[in-house]
């Protein structure tokens, strides 16, 4: 196997594109055990802009043309940070050029895009090309400890999850147009944008699968200034669910854009047999927990202790970490999986497993009843 650094493509260069920017940038000095990469193009619409922001983030080069830069043999990994309407064809076209992949979440923006680029990995992963997507959640230590803990047993057999994920950018009826208010090119609202990873956390932290949705959903504003005057709202201000799992849990799940005063607020309990885990983004060093070693209390645990997820790569105890490390783990995790010749996770598999849930939480709410789940409809695919 040629030891040369994989040559790295980033499509796309706003908000995703520099938060990953930045991992690609410091992984490597980080985790010097993966295996080295190059940022070799970094890859936008505007060829001033993108230029521009390619020397800002450190990457060898700048291109406006995806197509070109998948038949470039120095790019060994294509990263996607596009609006998700564009994400299958970008994603399936780089996995069929043999590029590994890194698709930002939500997976696609409906299920049957979602279906085709499960396909698309399947192929590519019978030639050894890997594929993952963006649930950077998964790479807060206090989370990946917090899965530990639930698989461990810890607190028990997993009774109610309550998820929340709240942000108020869109509470101001004057808050103009973009790509993410636009049924076509976001898919949904807070539903792909926020409840993708909450529904992602449920299914990673409790190893779970969703069985019913009964959901509501809300466009609290239905028209925003656009560049040409007020343009509709085609997807939603606002979700709110319960649903069941396969293995006896309830989970509620409330996601908003238009939550006043929080500003990006993912709030995570966990409740078992015999314990209780607790997250919230603002603290996301900590995670609070119950069990039979806390002695009736609730032990906020300062989750960068030697040994605890990730935070061996960094400083020592006590010296915390921020939103933009789950990016730089995120990075790791995917090319360490490459180095050792395995498959990474978050699949595709479980991009389409969350668009399934999102997709019920839509039917659901259109129809106002409760919606069932087929067992393993991935596999089905
Ligand atoms: C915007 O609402 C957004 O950046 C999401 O797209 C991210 O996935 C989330 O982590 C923060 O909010």
């Amino acid at each position: 196997m040629s030891t040369r650094p994989l040559g790295v493509a980033v499509i796309g260069h706003s908000f995703m594109g520099k938060a990953h920017s930045h991992a690609w940038r410091s992984v490597g000095a980080f985790f010097p055990d993966v295996p080295a990469v190059r940022q070799a193009v970094l890859v936008g619409r505007d060829a001033a802009r993108v230029a521009a922001a390619a020397t800002a983030y450190g990457w060898e080069s700048s291109a406006t043309d995806w197509r070109e830069v998948l038949t470039r043999d120095d790019v060994d990994l294509v990263d996607v940070c596009l609006p998700g309407h564009l994400h299958a064809e970008v994603a399936e076209a780089a996995l069929a050029a043999g590029k590994h992949v890194l698709c930002e979440k939500p997976l696609a923006n409906d299920l049957a895009e979602a279906e085709s680029m499960v396909r698309s990995a399947r192929l590519a992963r019978s030639a050894g090309v890997r594929s993952t997507v963006g649930f950077n959640y998964r790479r807060v230590p206090a989370l990946a400890l917090a899965r530990e803990l639930v698989a461990s047993g810890q607190i028990g057999a997993v009774r109610e999850v309550r998820l929340a994920y709240l942000q108020d950018w869109l509470t101001d009826a004057a808050a103009p147009m973009t790509w993410r208010l636009r049924r076509e090119t976001a898919g949904s609202g807070a539903l792909g944008d926020l409840a993708s990873h909450a529904v992602d956390q449920l299914r990673f932290l409790t190893g779970h699968e969703v069985t019913s949705v009964s959901a509501t959903t809300r466009t609290f504003v239905a028209q925003r200034p656009g560049p040409d005057g007020p343009e509709p709202v085609t997807v939603d201000d606002a979700a709110w669910a319960t649903l069941e799992t396969d293995g006896g849990a309830v989970s509620s799940l409330e996601v908003s854009r238009v939550a006043a005063g929080r500003r990006n607020s993912l709030t995570i309990e966990v409740y078992g047999e015999h314990g209780s885990l607790g997250f919230d983004l603002e603290r996301l060093n900590e995670l609070r927990v119950h069990d039979r070693d806390t002695h009736g209390g609730t032990a906020t645990v300062l989750v960068t202790d030697p040994g605890h997820p990730y935070v061996d790569a960094w400083w020592p105890p006590g010296h915390v970490l921020g939103w933009e490390h789950t990016f730089v783990h995120q990075a790791a995790d995917l090319l360490r999986a490459i180095g050792d010749g395995t498959d990474p996770t978050p699949s595709f598999e479980d991009g389409l497993e969350v668009q399934r849930v999102l997709s019920a939480v839509e039917q659901s709410a259109a129809d106002g009843r409760r919606v069932v789940l087929s067992p393993a409809a991935a596999a089905a695919v």
